[in-house]
Parts: C-alpha cells; sequence; structure tokens
C-alpha cells in the first residue's frame, strides 16, 4: 500500500517527521549511487562544493582544504531518468498525498539534489528550518529523504528535533545566516530533545519543513549518499520573484 495509515499522519503531524523503512530496494539504491558517483567524476555541473555551503567551519575559498569536495550534486530531477522516477513514483507520492493532499507539485528550486558527504572533508550542517530560506504562500511543505547508504551518527546523519516544526520560534533565536543558535537560551533546552534520524540503505525520511535539523561530519572511509526533494500542495505556490518561484514545477496530480 503506497499510504501512511492514520496513525502514521497523526505521528506526522505530532513529531514532525515520518520514516518508510526498506522503500526503495538495495540494487536501486545502487543504481542511483553509481549515477551520482558517474556525474561526480565527470564533474557534471550543477554542483555545490563544500566551499560554498557556508556552514559553520566550511573552508571559506576553493582553495582552502577541502575547498573542491562537492557538497551536492544539484538539479537532481534534470540528471537522470531514475533520479525522476524515484521522485515521482507511486510510493512517494501516494504517501506524500496523505501529508499534503491529492494536488502535489516537486519543487526544483529546493534540495532536488543528491548530497554527498565525503570522508576526506565534510562540514556539519548547524540547526535550522528549511523554511526559513524558501519563500512560499504557507509554511506547509514536505521533503522526502532517500538514504541511499546506512545513515548514523559516525557517517553525518540527520539530527532532528521532534514536535519542532509546532514550535513559535522568534527572529532573535538564529544567527545571521538563519541558524538556530544552539548556545543560548531558550534554545539549548529545545535542543535537548534531538535525536539521530538513523536509516539503512531504502529508508526514506519525510519531513515538515518547519522542523529543526541539523547533521554532523563523515567519520568514516566511505562517501554518504541520499536524495532529497521538496514537495507542497498545488495551492501552496512560490512567491513570485523569489528563489522558490525561479525552476518549473513538477505537477504530479494524479
Ligand atoms: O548536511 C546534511 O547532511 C544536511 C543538509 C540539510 O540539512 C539541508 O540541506 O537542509
Amino acid at each position: 500500500m503506497n499510504a501512511f495509515t492514520p496513525a502514521e499522519l497523526a505521528q506526522f503531524d505530532r513529531d514532525g517527521f515520518l520514516i518508510a523503512r526498506g522503500l526503495v530496494a538495495r540494487s536501486s539504491c545502487e543504481a542511483m549511487k553509481s549515477v551520482a558517483r558517474r556525474h561526480l567524476s565527470a564533474n557534471i555541473e550543477p554542483l555545490e562544493y563544500e566551499s560554498q555551503v557556508r556552514y559553520p567551519g566550511a573552508p571559506a575559498s576553493f582553495d582552502a582544504p577541502g575547498g573542491r569536495t562537492v557538497r551536492r550534486l544539484l538539479q537532481a530531477y534534470a540528471r537522470d531518468e531514475l533520479y525522476r522516477h524515484w521522485a515521482t513514483c507511486p510510493e512517494i507520492v501516494g504517501r506524500l498525498s496523505g501529508l499534503l493532499g491529492p494536488e502535489l507539485r516537486l519543487s526544483q528550486a529546493h534540495h532536488n539534489c543528491i548530497m554527498t558527504k565525503n570522508p576526506a572533508f565534510s562540514s556539519a550542517t548547524g540547526w535550522h528550518q528549511d523554511i526559513r530560506y524558501w519563500s512560499f504562500e504557507e509554511t506547509q511543505l514536505v521533503s522526502a529523504w532517500f538514504a541511499l547508504g546506512p545513515e548514523h551518527e559516525e557517517n553525518g546523519c540527520l539530527w532532528l528535533v521532534p514536535g519542532s516544526h509546532l514550535m513559535e520560534l522568534r527572529p532573535e533565536q538564529y544567527d545571521g545566516d538563519l541558524f538556530f543558535r544552539a548556545d543560548v537560551l531558550p534554545n539549548s533546552s529545545v535542543l535537548e530533545a534531538k535525536q539521530p534520524a538513523e536509516l539503512d540503505e531504502g529508508d526514506v525520511l519525510f519531513f515538515h519543513s518547519r522542523l529543526l535539523h541539523a547533521a554532523g561530519r563523515n567519520h568514516t572511509d566511505l562517501t554518504k549518499f541520499a536524495a532529497v526533494f521538496t514537495y507542497h500542495a498545488a495551492e501552496n505556490r512560490p512567491l513570485p520573484g523569489s528563489r522558490s518561484g525561479s525552476l518549473p514545477e513538477i505537477d504530479l496530480t494524479a
């Protein structure tokens, strides 16, 4: 069944995320990673480098140590049929319809990438809510994070604060780059509830665009790969003239 149960939908409403275990077959994960490795070795643009992410501790320039390490293969939807297939397949769209309604759109402007976390160099991602960087009429968007291999603390998995998508957070709780400050009260007590999103190959994490999340560095010998796509209801339109509205949306209405 390509749908969340009523209990799972209630869990998403409460926690702001859900993990669908084993949704993608191992062979498909391996095929998606092969495409990513091919695009990495051929340097197929558009790419985002560690020196461009502006995360705390990221290299300041291309020529700084780690500066030329690829962090994201951007525009995944346009890169390969395999990515298009998984971004729009019934297993994903059916579940998203329960969260966002039947008239779905995939945003090509946000996420829509293969996240790569390189063992030789990777910066940590600070606490943030994706919606603070995006411009839509409403804050109701959901991202699907496909683990293309195991994700755990050692290789830099995501950390989540359950229920934070429902919190009213004030502008002064963020720094100038819109990261949620971890070092000040009351933020530090909000972050006490954090938990790692440990995933196995083929698991898909669905999370709300207001959910506070962060991620660590990769301390293992293997690159970590994840495919990530963002969705919203057709009626929740990107604001004209914003980055969110800068690329055509993909209509997934059944
Ligand atoms: O670096 C990571 O693994 C997390 C990235 C992330 O949270 C984001 O792009 O919103």
